[in-house]
């Protein structure tokens, strides 16, 4: 079929290009890859791809500098990913009761999914707890841990918070506790449906995903474009007219949460990722919707995508709460 044509041509493009990314590599004496390492960790965007993506500010016209690209591999070369990391999906979404929250886009209200609360949507989950257990990195409380001294104030405010809160547990449960960049009750958006986001050009992808502990695995995935995304529902201006700086993404019980520079996320190869290994993506590996930047180690890789917001204060990071970097480039 002419989409089976297509990709396989993007494809051979693809390893073409790989290849002559290596070969420029290995000629040089020092891969190209170990060079941008080493540009100035403290422009937050590695410098040569800050560059190619400062040619053209307009959203619209994003120019990228090819080199800058991760390297693409033979689906022959994928293998299944290996499932790691599951807060925020501890329990089954139920498929149906999904939407995409996004928050901070361009005229808005204008838009027929705006809603004045998206907060207040009602995600629905499996009753039974533990199925989609997966790797817990938590360390378990020790027994002789002294029991909290609760003040009776403290409790009483957490009482008037879950009273606030309606039926849904609260926020951040996991160690790193509530994200600083949680949405306010009250805040106005889209809610999506997966329609809205699979309607977008559908792109296919091999590259290598990196975890910080030290393994990697070569993934197959399938999706849209996170710039694709931004370009259908972009991001409103602020005050100065210019776009916002972030982009923030947290699960829909706002127990994971990831931080972005806009500029990584317009990376051609920063991918809404619907699909793993050919097959539609497993709810352990963030179904209906993960991201997965080449560009980053895994813990930026955020699974099941509850909202999408854009935003001009750097966002809170689930990891970077934890002392590992905000940054996470590679
Ligand atoms: N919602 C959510 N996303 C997450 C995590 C998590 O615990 N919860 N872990 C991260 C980490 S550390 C890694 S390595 C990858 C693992 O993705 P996988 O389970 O598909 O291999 O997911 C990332 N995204
Ligand atoms: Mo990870």
């Amino acid at each position: 079929m002419d989409q089976n044509i297509e990709v396989k041509k993007q494809s051979v493009r693809r390893t073409r290009r790989s290849f002559l990314v290596a070969a420029a590599g290995a000629a040089g004496g020092y891969g190209f890859y170990r060079w941008i390492d080493r540009a100035d960790e403290d422009q937050l965007l590695q410098e040569p791809l800050r560059k190619a993506l400062n040619v053209n500010a307009a959203l619209a016209k994003t120019v990228f500098d090819e080199r800058a690209l991760a390297p693409t591999y033979n689906v022959s070369e994928s293998r299944e990913l290996r499932v790691n990391g599951n807060y925020g999906l501890k329990q089954a979404l139920v498929p149906g009761s999904y939407r995409l929250q996004v928050v901070g886009m361009e005229n808005a209200k204008a838009h027929p999914k705006y809603v004045n609360d998206v907060t207040a949507w009602d995600y629905q989950y499996v009753a039974e707890e533990g199925k989609y257990e997966g790797h817990d990195t938590k360390v378990a409380p020790k027994a002789e841990d002294p029991a909290p001294n609760i003040l009776p104030a403290f409790a009483k405010a957490m009482d008037e918070y879950k009273k606030a809160q309606g039926s849904k547990p609260p926020r951040g449960q996991e160690e790193a506790g509530k994200s600083d960049s949680t949405l306010e009750t009250g805040t106005g958006g889209l809610l999506l449906t997966m329609d809205d986001v699979t309607r977008l050009p559908r792109h296919e992808m091999v590259t290598q995903f990196k975890c910080i502990e030290g393994w990697s695995e070569i993934v197959h995935w399938g999706g849209v474009r996170l710039a694709d995304f931004i370009a259908a529902y972009p991001p409103a201006k602020n005050a100065q007219g210019e776009l916002p700086k972030y982009v923030y993404m947290e699960t829909p019980n706002g127990d994971y949460y990831c931080g972005y520079n806009l500029k990584e996320c317009m990376h051609p190869q920063s991918t809404l990722v619907t699909e793993m290994a050919g097959k539609p993506m497993e709810q352990f590996h963030g179904a209906p919707l993960r991201l997965h930047m080449p560009i980053k180690y895994g813990y930026k890789q955020i699974k099941r995508i509850g909202l999408i917001a854009y935003t001009d204060d750097k966002p809170d990071d689930y990891w970077t709460k934890l002392g590992y970097d905000w940054y996470a480039g590679l």
